[in-house]
């Protein structure tokens, strides 16, 4: 059977965080690396709106939401069982803590990563906006080792490219920040060999035009 096509963008958190999923799940997909300022033809006609990721999946399911290809990777196979299927409101939780992240602290990271880049005087409001945000993953990571249990979970990795760009900003300061669990929640993502696969660099799908195989080994 053919294998899922997956348009994907390097450096995109959206598309980080789908890659992560492919990867846990242990999906295999053909990549095609694209850049935002020639999208291919090919991926427009399947879904206009013009953003990464974007999965066809073998039977032409077209799925353009990052955090819906998460969840039809981890439907297909979930090992490691990241959707805790055993419990019946996990899901739920889960997808909980994601929306607040999606919907709000999104809007303010976005703020505070402009402040620092055209240099705003708003910089310290806009971390601040973001921090109570990271202050619950902090409580949340001082209970157990990962943002929902010991277990690592899907909102683990939904979150995890957003948190990764947050340290990003002003790193002097992050690595001093009241946040050590984070840090050490996010060291042991950006140290690992899933995160170097999620983020392997390959050549530009439109200029190469030869697919990648992504995922499980
Ligand atoms: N809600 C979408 C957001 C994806 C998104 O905004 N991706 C950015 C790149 S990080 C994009 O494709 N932007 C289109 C553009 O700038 O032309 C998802 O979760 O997949």
């Amino acid at each position: 059977m053919a294998l899922p096509i997956l348009y994907s963008l390097r450096n995109c958190p959206y598309a980080m965080r789908a890659r992560l999923a492919l990867y846990a799940s242990g999906q295999q997909v053909l990549l095609r690396d694209i850049v935002l300022s020639n999208k291919p033809a090919e991926m427009l006609i399947v879904s206009p709106k013009g953003t990464v990721p974007v999965l066809v999946t073998a039977d032409k399911q077209v799925i353009d939401e990052s955090l819906s290809i998460m969840k039809w990777a981890f439907s297909q196979t979930d090992p490691d069982d990241y959707l805790n299927k055993a419990h019946t409101s996990a899901l739920v939780e889960m997808l909980s803590v994601i929306a607040l992240f999606d919907n709000e602290f999104k809007g303010h990271l976005e703020k505070y990563r402009c402040s620092k880049r055209y240099h705003e005087p708003s910089l310290l409001e806009d971390r601040q906006q973001c921090e109570r945000y990271l202050a619950d993953l902090e409580s949340r990571l001082s209970q157990h080792q990962y943002l929902m249990s010991d277990k690592p979970s899907l909102t683990d990795l939904a979150l995890m490219p957003f948190i990764r760009q947050f340290a990003r900003v002003e790193r002097q300061w992050y690595l001093q920040s009241p946040y050590p669990n984070l840090r050490q929640w996010l060291n042991g993502y950006l140290q690992s060999k899933m995160f170097s696969k999620v983020m392997a660099q390959y050549p530009m799908w439109l200029d190469s035009k030869e697919d990648v195989v992504f995922g499980a080994e």
